[in-house]
């Protein structure tokens, strides 16, 4: 090949790496105020859950304290956490979402 002999790193022996960007679970945080409904319709909302999985991660959330929404990039899950908090917010509810590194 045209290129082997002046290089240390010849490109052509290069191993295809694939770089995986780091990956940020978001959660929500149990209260003893938010509406069983309205975590609900913030889980369909905001992370494409049907119904039954957004019901579901409600209860996980309400039994054991915390439970995962999604898992995104990091930009991502920081809009995820801004949008759902400012929602909460506007509707006067104490819910807490956050982000964790997966
Ligand atoms: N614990 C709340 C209640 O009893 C329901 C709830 C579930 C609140 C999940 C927040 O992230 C949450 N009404």
């Amino acid at each position: 090949h045209e290129h082997e002999h002046d290089h240390g790193l010849a490109v052509e022996h290069a191993k295809p790496e694939v770089v995986r960007p780091p990956l940020y679970q978001v959660v929500l945080l149990n209260d003893d105020f938010t509406p069983m409904d309205f975590v609900v319709e913030v889980l369909q909302l905001f992370f494409s859950l049907n119904r039954e999985k957004a019901t579901q991660v409600m209860l996980h959330v309400h039994t054991r304290g915390k439970g995962v929404c999604g898992v995104y990039t990091r930009e991502v899950a920081e809009t995820k956490v801004s949008q759902v908090n400012d929602f909460s917010r506007q509707h006067q509810h104490p819910l807490l979402c956050a982000m964790e590194k997966a």
